[in-house]
C-alpha cells in the first residue's frame, strides 16, 4: 500500500458495533470483566485504550514498523526511551537538538548517573571518537532543531551496531512522509506528534515506533508503569491529523522551497539553513535519505544582531511568533530565548546557534502571501 492510502486507512477499522467509519473516542477509564481475568483485551486505560491502540497501529504502519507506542507528550516518549538505561551507561547525542531534549538529558538523567556526550553528528568521525564500552544509546535528530543539519542515519546505525548500542532517530521534523529511519537501520523512531503528525496545533503528544518485539515489551512496560500515556481525545485528534499528512507535507515542502529561495536571494539575509539547497553541507545525505526537504527553515540577517532579529519577529503578520512547529499555519521563533533557552549560551554557540537566528515553520497557506509577509517584515 502506498503512503497516502496508508495515512488514511492503516491501523484503523470501522467500529464493530455501529460501523462508525471514524475511530470512536473511547472515553473510559476501565472495562467490565465477566469473571476475573476474563475480558476483551482491555482492563484499564493507562494500560490499553481502543482509540490509542488504533493510533499506535496507524503510527507503526506509516513508519513501516511493527509496534507503535503513544505518549502524552514528545518529552514523555523521550523519557520512556531513556528509562531503558542504567546508571553508568553513556549516550552520544547530536549537539544541535531540541532544547527540551537537552534539558531532560542534562538536568534530569545526568543526576541518575547516565553520561551524555554531545557531538556534531553530521561529522560521523566525531560520533566514532565518542564511543566507549559503556555507550548504550545514540540519539539522532535529523534534520536538527533548529540548525537543519542532516545526520546520516545509515552511517549512525553502522556505528551503533559496532558499539552494541541502540540507535534512536527523533523524526519530528521529517515525519515518515519524508524519511523512514527503521528502514535505514534505526532501532527506534521517536516523534513529537504535536507537530506535523497531528498537524493542526491543537494537541500535544508523542510516540515511539520499533520493530523488535523485546524492545517493544520493555518500552510498553515503562509506558504503563510510569504512566505518561495520552487520553483518547488526543489520540483521536492525531488519528484525524494523520489522514492528511501526505497532502500537508507535500505543501509544506513546496512552500518551504519557495520561502528558502526567497530568503537566499534577499539582500538583507546573511545565511539560510535549509537542507534542500545544493550547497547545504549535508545536502547529499539529505538527498539520499529524505524524499523531499521539509518546511523548516532558519536564517540569520546581515549584521548578525539579535535586536534586528527581534524587530523582524515583531513585524511578522502571518508568521505568528510562537513556540512549536509543523501546524498548518506558519510560525516564527527565536530559538535563543524560546525553544533553546535551556541550552547554556556557551553550548549553543559551540553548536553554531547564533542569538540572532530566526526559525520558521512554513505552513500551508498561499505561498505568495507568505513571501509578502517576509518582504514587509525584513524590509
Ligand atoms: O513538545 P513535545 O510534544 O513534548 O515534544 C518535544 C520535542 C521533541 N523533539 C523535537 C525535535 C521537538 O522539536 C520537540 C518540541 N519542540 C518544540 C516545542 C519546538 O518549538 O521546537
Amino acid at each position: 500500500m502506498k503512503f497516502g492510502t496508508k495515512a488514511i486507512h492503516a491501523g484503523v477499522h470501522p467500529d464493530p458495533t455501529t460501523g462508525a467509519i471514524m475511530t470512536p473516542i473511547y472515553q473510559t477509564s476501565t472495562y467490565v470483566q465477566r469473571s476475573p481475568g476474563d475480558h476483551k483485551g482491555f482492563e484499564y486505560s493507562r494500560t490499553h485504550n481502543p482509540t490509542r491502540s488504533q493510533l499506535q497501529d496507524a503510527l507503526a504502519a506509516l513508519d513501516n514498523g511493527k509496534h507503535g507506542l503513544a505518549f502524552a507528550t514528545g518529552m514523555a516518549a523521550i523519557d520512556c526511551i531513556v528509562k531503558l538505561l542504567q546508571p553508568g551507561d553513556e549516550v552520544i547525542s547530536t549537539n544541535d537538538l531540541y532544547g527540551g531534549s537537552y534539558r531532560l538529558f542534562t538536568k534530569v538523567y545526568q543526576n541518575y548517573g547516565i553520561k551524555f556526550h554531545f557531538v556534531p553528528m553530521h561529522d560521523m568521525t566525531a560520533v566514532e571518537a565518542a564511543v566507549t564500552e559503556r555507550t548504550k544509546l545514540i540519539w539522532v535528530e535529523t534534520p536538527t532543531n533548529p540548525l537543519l543539519n542532516v545526520i546520516d542515519i545509515a552511517a549512525a546505525s553502522a556505528v551503533a551496531k559496532k558499539a552494541g548500542a541502540l540507535l534512536v532517530v527523533d523524526n519530528t521534523f521529517s515525519t515518515p512522509y519524508l524519511q523512514t529511519p527503521l528502514e535505514l537501520g534505526a532501532d527506534m523512531v521517536m516523534y513529537s506528534l504535536t507537530k506535523y503528525m497531528a498537524g493542526h496545533s491543537d494537541t500535544v503528544m508523542g510516540a515511539v515506533i520499533v520493530n523488535d518485539d523485546e524492545l517493544h515489551q520493555r518500552l510498553s512496560f515503562y509506558q504503563n508503569a510510569c504512566g505518561g500515556t495520552p487520553g483518547p481525545q488526543d489520540c483521536f485528534l492525531v488519528l484525524r491529523g494523520l489522514k492528511t499528512l501526505h497532502v500537508r507535507m507535500q505543501r509544506h515542502c513546496e512552500n518551504g522551497r519557495k520561502v528558502a529561495e526567497f530568503l537566499k536571494a534577499h539582500p538583507k539575509v546573511e545565511k539560510v539553513y535549509w537542507p534542500g539547497f545544493e550547497d547545504h553541507p549535508n545536502h547529499a545525505v539529505a538527498a539520499k535519505q529524505m524524499r523531499d526537504f521539509g518546511g523548516m527553515i532558519s536564517f540569520v540577517l546581515k549584521g548578525d544582531r539579535q535586536e534586528d532579529a527581534v524587530a523582524t519577529l515583531e513585524k511578522f503578520q502571518l508568521f505568528s511568533l510562537a513556540e512549536s512547529l509543523g501546524g498548518v499555519e506558519s510560525l516564527s521563533g527565536h530559538p535563543a530565548t524560546m525553544t533553546h533557552a535551556s541550552i547554556p549560551a556557551e553550548e549553543r554557540r559551540k553548536a553554531g546557534l547564533s542569538d540572532s537566528l530566526i526559525r520558521l515553520s512554513v505552513g500551508i497557506e498561499d505561498a505568495d502571501d507568505l513571501l509578502e509577509d517576509l518582504q514587509q517584515a525584513i524590509g
